[in-house]
């Protein structure tokens, strides 16, 4: 039973999208992911996704301003945004089709429409920019030459129509220009209004936190943690009273992956080494996807979970339909690995998989997997020890961070997947988490591209947001109620909440 009788029923969520159980089966091996025309255009999408190159100018508090300079830069960062926007448009209806594609309910922080619309009225204007098909000199509107003397070819200096007027001003536009276009800031801020406090804490398993789950909902705050008894915890964090979180026992092993669906988040899917199941909240049933021994990882091929590929400890892959009631997988194959840790998907192009452990970390398309000897299509090199993480960013799937135990994370430019991707970053981080911690993973913040988050060593106790150039960008702690180190993490899909999970089966949500 999933829940007891006298427990109260979790709301089943919204039905985004059909039932995996339902629907026409589509064959084996045919391939997911977006037209090639989609991906055409992955380089545009990153050459202007990596903006910002995290310069040393940390962006330092507004202390010193006054409320009007305040309001000033907020309207100015407005304009940044439209600027940004403008940069984007390219991209704008691509990342729309993923957006859309994605029938998850997690809406990225998007700019309100009306104010989209007007910016992109204005830009008409003032850049003056014309229809495509009407030649600029025929344009019945365009003003005298003599109002707009003519401006010598190739790059012009950014100063001002009227030099003399002051400098000082000018400069401090720009560099607030700058200083704003940072694309981090805005993140920044929100990092810092994230705090934890006593209520927020809870002991939600018993034993070490192995993995965990934050429901997508925007209203209530529900996280699921796998422990390494094959516990899974549920709790509602909305909730101050003792029964806000309950034990359930659908495993006899360790946890070591769990995600809700991300197209019905009333399917919590879990995996310990023998099995995974679909906890479907609906039926009260934690059902059984597969049985199988060696089970360490799994991720969903499609937005609408109807296949995964599950990673073995031994180094195979297997794919899995949901929809098929049989007890075996569909295809299993040798990547050639002594060991697979993490699996997981290309945000974009579904039909790339990352698979990691021991010191191999790759990238396999999943519509060429065979019994044997396959070939990767990517290899992320330089681990020395054995890989704990690898996983995708959520956005683009333009990088890759990986967790070693060699000390350092490691975050590599996976824009084009050729044989061997380029290290864009390696971060010396204390990984020695001994015997009785669970290692470390560093995952993205879902929400956006360049940040991610992963447990750390130091002293006080606290959890390392890092931007993917290597920078750290903040650092989650608290003296009164933080004590214990935080293996396993885990951010809201559209909120500003992180928790994460000590090796006593102690959550600690960190929210504004
Ligand atoms: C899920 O998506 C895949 C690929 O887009 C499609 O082939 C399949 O039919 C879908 N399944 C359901 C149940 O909608
Ligand atoms: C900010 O923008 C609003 C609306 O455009 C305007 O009324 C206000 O004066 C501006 N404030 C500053 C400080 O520039
Ligand atoms: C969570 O707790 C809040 C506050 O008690 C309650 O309103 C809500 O219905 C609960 N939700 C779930 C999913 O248990
Ligand atoms: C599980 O993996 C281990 C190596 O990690 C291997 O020795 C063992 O044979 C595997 N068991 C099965 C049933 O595949
Ligand atoms: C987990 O956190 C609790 C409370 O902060 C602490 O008492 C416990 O020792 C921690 N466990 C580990 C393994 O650090
Ligand atoms: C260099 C070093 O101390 N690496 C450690 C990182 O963490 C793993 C797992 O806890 C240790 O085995 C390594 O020795």
């Amino acid at each position: 039973r999933l829940l007891s009788p006298a427990g109260t029923r979790a709301p089943a969520g919204k039905r985004l999208c059909p039932e995996p159980d339902t629907g026409p089966r589509a064959p084996p091996g045919s391939p997911p992911g977006p037209s090639s025309a989609a991906r055409g255009q992955d380089g545009l999408w990153d050459a202007d996704s990596d903006g910002s190159d995290g310069g040393d100018a940390a962006p330092d508090g507004y202390s010193h301003l006054s409320a009007y300079e305040r309001k000033r830069l907020k309207n100015i960062t407005e304009n940044a945004k439209f600027f940004a926007a403008l940069k984007l448009h390219e991209s704008a209806a691509r990342l729309n089709q993923i957006a859309t594609k994605r029938c998850s309910p997690c809406s990225r922080r998007k700019p309100k429409k009306v104010e989209d619309e007007t910016a992109r009225r204005r830009s008409m204007r003032l850049l003056r920019v014309e229809p495509l098909d009407i030649p600029l000199l025929e344009s019945p509107a365009r003003p005298g030459a003599e109002e707009y003397p003519q401006v010598p070819v190739g790059p012009l200096p950014m100063v001002p129509e009227d030099q003399a007027e002051n400098s000082k001003w000018t400069e401090a536009l720009l560099s607030t220009w700058m200083r704003i276009s940072e694309v981090l800031l805005v993140e920044l801020e929100s990092l810092s209004s994230m705090v934890l406090s006593e209520e927020n804490i809870r002991k939600v398993v018993k034993t070490r936190v192995c993995s965990m789950a934050i429901h997508p909902s925007e209203s209530t705050i529900l996280v699921a943690a796998g422990d390494k008894w094959g516990h899974v915890g549920l709790w509602n964090v909305s909730c101050r009273s003792e029964e806000g979180a309950h034990i359930f026992i659908p495993h006899s092993f360790q946890v070591s992956c769990m995600h809700f669906s991300p197209c019905n988040p009333a399917h919590l899917l879990s995996l310990s080494s023998d099995t995974l199941r679909c906890g479907d909240v609906t039926r009260a049933v934690f059902d059984e996807v597969r049985s199988e021994e060696n089970f360490s990882s799994f991720d969903f091929l499609e937005d609408n979970a109807s296949t995964a590929i599950v990673g073995h400890w031994d180094g195979g892959v297997a794919v899995v339909d949901r929809r098929t009631p049989g007890m075996s997988s569909e295809l299993s194959a040798d990547t050639g690995f002594r060991r697979i840790r993490t699996v997981h998907v290309h945000p974009v192009n579904k039909q790339y998989f990352l698979a990691a452990g021991s010191v191999d970390v790759c990238v396999f398309d999943v519509r060429y997997l065979k019994a044997k000897g396959n070939k990767p299509l990517s290899s992320l090199t330089g681990h020395t020890k054995s890989v704990a993480s690898a996983y995708f960013s959520p956005v683009t799937g333009s990088r890759v961070v990986t967790v070693c135990a060699d000390d350092k994370l490691r975050v590599y430019d996976t824009t084009s997947l050729s044989s061997t991707v380029t290290l864009l970053s390696s971060i010396r981080h204390n990984n020695n988490t001994g015997h009785w911690l669970s290692r470390f993973r560093a995952i993205w913040d879902p929400k956006q591209e360049h940040c991610f988050v992963v447990g750390s060593m130091a002293q006080p106790r606290q959890i390392q947001v890092f931007q993917d150039t290597g920078k750290l960008l903040h650092s989650f702690c608290n003296v009164d109620c933080l004590s214990s180190v935080c293996s396993i993490n885990v951010v809201h899909p559209s909120q500003s909440i992180l928790v994460g999970g000590n090796s006593s089966g102690r959550l600690h949500v960190f929210k504004d």
